[in-house]
């Protein structure tokens, strides 16, 4: 049974000291000597893990020795083991450039580097590869490439080698090693208590002016952990590497930081707003596990959300005290709920603490990063600010250079403020997203709500009990005043909460999105479009924006109320114009599939694809002739900025120009705005809104020609015709010479941007979008098995479409799990969807 279960955890039999590791790098036949310190933990035989690796040699304490070598490993036995303690010494060999999983130590255009999270170290090395074993690594690297890094401080370098300290433990998933023809761009940065620290982007000669946004986010998260969590940073140097062929966003080896370059690089002219705020929060999310994540890590691969959900948490905190926390706070609810929701309500749901799995990389999951996030969010409410900060002072204090589990995060806000928390644990252990049924009744003095909660039955979970579920709420009169509000908490399966009043109010429940639940209100007509032109909470104000128009789309409704709405909000020059283009979008075609198979019907993507567009229609009709003006008062005078106030005007201005060009003549203003525009933000934008209808031909010649050989911005190119291509385009786009499905973001780029972002081609009745897909993902797996498992979840809501859908998507689902050879990353996910 390949299945690791959470039950079946020991602590390791031997633990590490030190580690010295010594690479003689050759593209296809690196040599790595290590010399491994080993003392005893619960005893019994060595075991290290071990991948792909050719082993040399062998030694303990000098001694030759054989020991039983698997493809997963190797093993001594305990009687051939010193009691007290030895030295391994062992020289493998690996295959950098025919590493094509981009695990381990691998190639990407000339530069070696690495990546060991979650088991990648095994890879490079024999190792017990486990987060418990932590150790101080010391590395020495012979190459004649110019630059040489690794963690930690450079403690001596000359001709051809270089070597380098950690001081700080690790797990070896936090090790990394690069090697480059890379120059940097440098600066420092000096820690409350005075320390200099330097501080170096690497990347390749050409894009050193496009990391200044990266250097100044690096910068404002330092400062922000030492204000907002009392957490300086602990070496002297901090570097972060920027590379092109990577198969996440990027990763927190302690004091090496390496990113997908998407995630570094950036100037006005080729990267969007969207991009520079995900480089804000990527740089930070990163800089931030240096306490939570690699100072205190996690026991066991289970734990993930533990370093993951606080570090994503933490993440949104940063970006909504550098930019509009309210604007900040519906973007993450709309990324849970695409997201999410979606994983929660089909066969890949899993708690956020899962409890088994085949292939570990499988659970990096929206489930265990944002809903992980969520979690905490709740638990801060229900404690409070105050409470949270002497909790997480205590989990610093106490497990500093530890690797725990869940129990002890709660374990520190229990001790904090004498909590019991054993009910809020169901969090972590029940998998599926609640539905709070509300109820409201007044009786002419009190208003009574009446809370039932219900978590649905997810895979291997049928029975669940009930959580508790934080419901911040307001009430507003009729003239919009709110005269009451507080923090209910539905621990329960039925609560309720009255509020004294002398007339029946209008409840604006679940503000700030306060739990991830799915909240079903039967408010009475005309509440919705209250709370969108009254509630105080923002959130609530978009939501209830949102909800009006998701019923008009689920039921092909009138809309004129959700028109009005939107039309006041626009024209509300107190409003930030951010938050005026969030309500002014409309639910994607993903998210109104949720809610219809949430109302329990079956989903047409052609039928959602076209309510649309109506609704939009509708929109752009009733604002008509007051469109272009409010457009064009978004004018921005001065140069580019990414921050401040100019990010949301173009926003608005863009989703305003959307709209326009469902009117007659509307499409030539949007060429216009593309020819005209000056950044990639308004560039892009206009370039959708053409290709979106099918008017983009010139616009993407032009936009290629530009941009040809500038690799983030071609992405682009490409996922803009993935969107709004048919399979035809498509097909034609994979044999254009600049598709390479061998590096990630390009096939992201094209083949997950069409399986994940183009609802109508994917659902194709003929099947011929799935084929597609099939296809890719079984000549993926052969490459690379983390992207294709990744992109196998394309399939998750597959049970939710129309039956004859249904049977060509079983028919693909099939065909992949009976190929001949097919990774554990890619049966499990595959397994999974068809259970
Ligand atoms: N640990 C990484 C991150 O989420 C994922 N590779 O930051
Ligand atoms: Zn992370």
């Amino acid at each position: 049974d390949p299945t690791i279960r959470l039950a079946d955890y020991t602590r390791p039999a031997w633990e590490v000291d030190t580690v010295h590791l010594t690479f003689r790098l050759s593209p296809d036949a690196t040599e790595v000597r290590a010399r491994i310190r080993f003392k005893p933990g619960r005893g019994g035989d060595l075991w290290l893990d071990g991948q792909a690796l050719d082993l040399l040699e062998a030694a303990i304490d000098g001694k030759p020795v054989a020991p039983a070598v698997g493809k997963q490993g190797l093993s001594v036995p305990a009687a051939d083991l010193p009691k007290d303690g030895f030295e391994w010494t062992c020289t493998t060999r690996i295959d950098p450039e025919g590493n094509t999983s981009l695990e381990g130590l691998y190639l990407s255009q000339g530069m070696y580097c690495t990546q060991c999270e979650a088991e990648g170290f095994r890879r490079i090395t024999y190792f017990p590869d486990r987060p418990d074993v932590m150790a101080i690594y010391t590395v020495r690297i012979e190459s004649d490439l110019p630059v040489l890094l690794s963690n930690g401080n450079r403690i001596g370098s000359g001709p051809g080698w270089a070597e380098w300290h950690d001081p700080w433990p690790k797990p070896a998933y936090l090790f990394a090693l690069v090697a480059g023809d890379l120059k940097s761009v440098t600066d420092s940065f000096t820690t409350r208590s005075g320390r200099k620290v330097d501080l170096a982007i690497w990347v390749r000669d050409g894009d050193q002016d496009r990391c200044a946004y990266a250097m100044d986010s690096l910068k404002r998260s330092m400062r922000w952990d030492e204000e907002v969590y009392g957490r300086e940073y602990d070496l002297d140097l901090f570097q972060i590497v920027a590379v092109d062929d990577f198969n996440a966003g990027a990763m927190e080896n302690k004091g090496l930081n390496i990113f997908n370059s998407k995630y570094v690089l950036a100037s006005p002219e080729t990267a969007t707003d969207g991009d520079f705020e995900g480089i804000e929060s990527v740089i930070a999310h990163e800089y931030f596990h240096n306490w939570t994540g690699n100072r205190i890590t996690c026991r066991d691969w289970f734990q993930l959300s533990l370093k993951e959900g606080l570090t994503v948490f933490r993440d949104q905190c940063f970006t909504a005290d550098m930019r509009s926390a309210p604007v900040k706070r519906i973007q993450d609810v709309q990324g849970l709920r695409a997201a999410q929701f979606r994983e929660d309500a089909g066969p890949l749901a899993h708690p956020v603490r899962p409890e088994e799995y085949v292939e570990i990389n499988n659970f990096y999951t929206a489930t265990v990063y944002e809903k992980g996030a969520e979690v905490i969010r709740m638990l801060r409410e229900i404690v409070g600010a105050e409470a949270y900060e002497t909790a997480l002072n205590l989990y610093f204090e106490r497990h500093d250079g530890q690797a725990c589990t869940i129990e002890d995060w709660l374990q520190v806000f229990e001790d904090a403020t004498g909590r019991d928390l054993s009910q809020f644990k169901l969090w972590y252990r029940q998998a599926g997203t609640p539905q709070l049924d509300v109820e409201e009744q007044f009786d002419g003095t009190v208003h009574r709500l009446t809370f039932r909660q219900n978590v649905p039955a997810t895979p291997g979970q049928p029975n669940k009990q009930p959580m508790p579920i934080p419901v911040r709420w307001g009430a507003l009169d009729a003239s919009g005043h709110e005269f009451a509000n507080g923090l209910h908490i539905a621990d329960a399966a039925v609560t309720t909460l009255d509020i004294p009043c002398s007339a029946r109010p209008v409840m604006s429940l679940l503000r700030g999105f306060s739990a991830p639940v799915h909240l079903k209100q039967a408010e009475q007509v005309g509440d919705r479009a209250h709370r969108l032109a009254h509630d105080t909470d923002p959130f609530n104000r978009w939501d209830a924006g949102r909800a009006l128009a998701m019923e008009a789309l689920l039921d092909g409704g009138d809309t004129q109320d959700w028109c009005d709405g939107v039309g006041r909000v626009l024209e509300d020059e107190a409003l930030d114009p951010a938050f005026r283009a969030m309500v002014l979008s409309v639910p994607g075609e993903g998210e109104i599939a949720q809610a219809t198979a949430l109302a329990g019907r079956v989903v047409d993507p052609d039928v959602i694809h076209a309510r649309r567009k109506q609704v939009r229609q509708n929109l752009a009709h009733h604002l008509s002739d007051r469109l272009a003006p409010l457009r064009d008062a978004q004018q921005i005078d001065g140069p580019y900025s990414p921050d401040g106030s100019a990010p949301g005007k173009r926003a608005l201005a863009n989703g305003l120009l959307g709209l326009i060009a469902l009117q007659s003549d509307g499409l030539n203003l949007a060429q216009a705005a593309f020819d005209r525009a000056d950044n990639m933000t308004d560039s892009l934008a206009a370039l959708t809104i053409l290709t979106a209808h099918g008017a983009g031909k010139n616009a993407l010649a032009h936009f290629h020609h530009r941009w040809s050989g500038v690799s983030l911005v071609i992405d682009k190119w490409f996922g803009v015709q993935a969107r709004f291509g048919s399979i035809a385009d498509i097909e034609a786009l994979l044999d254009h010479t600049e598709f390479t499905w061998r590096t990630p973001n390009r096939f992201r780029a094209l083949i997950a941007s069409f399986a994940f972002g183009n609802p109508t081609e994917f659902h194709r009745k003929d099947g011929a979008g799935y084929q597609l897909l099939a296809d890719w993902l079984l000549r993926m797996d052969a490459l690379n098995p983390m992207v294709a498992a990744r992109t196998s979840t394309a399939f998750d809501s597959w049970r939710t479409v129309t039956e004859d859908r249904q049977a060509l998507i079983a028919t693909q689902l099939e065909r992949i799990a009976s190929a001949p050879t097919l990774s554990k990353d890619t049966s499990e996910m595959i397994g999974r969807l068809r259970a």
